[in-house]
């Protein structure tokens, strides 16, 4: 059975935790990665939490996914809405992907937040369940990878 959980994020969110907690929290990306842990580790899988602000890097790792992962929880932040390299490379993995946001991209002060154009490859989406979405979006995945 394929063992690691990616947990992929994009750009600015190494800077959770920091910026506007009234909407994204107070935890940081390693808060994420101890809880996605938690959820993870008495299945037996692991959990390999990564940031990245670049749109090429991102490509990569999903490229290098492919294949031998269990699943991918990701949280597209700024690549939601134009990255359509990234979409391309979501279609290539042969894992499911939950797509995460911790705001409610329905609800916010800007219409465009709604639209992810990366919902429509992904095999589901949480949105607006603050950080804990993360953690969640990894209780499915290690369902599905004992089926
Ligand atoms: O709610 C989410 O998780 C988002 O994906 C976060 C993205 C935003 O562009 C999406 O519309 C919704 C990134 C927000 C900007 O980056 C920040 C990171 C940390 C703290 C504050 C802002």
């Amino acid at each position: 059975m394929a063992d690691t959980i990616l947990v992929l994020n994009g750009p600015n969110l190494n800077l959770l935790g920091e910026r506007e907690p009234e909407i994204y929290g107070y935890d940081t990306l390693e808060d994420v990665a101890a809880q996605c842990r938690a959820e993870a580790e008495p299945a037996g899988l692991k959990i390999d939490l990564r940031q990245t602000n670049s749109e090429a890097e991102m490509v990569e790792w999903f490229q290098a996914g492919r294949k031998g992962l269990a699943g991918i929880v990701f949280n597209p932040a700024g690549f939601s809405y134009a990255a359509y390299p990234v979409l391309d490379a979501i279609k290539l993995v042969d894992c499911p992907v939950i797509e995460v946001h911790i705001s409610n991209i329905h609800r916010r002060e800007a219409e465009w937040r709604s639209k992810s154009i990366m919902t429509q490859v992904c095999t589901g989406i949480i949105s607006g369940l603050g950080v804990a979405g993360y953690a969640l979006a990894v209780r499915r995945l290690v369902q599905l990878a004992k089926k």
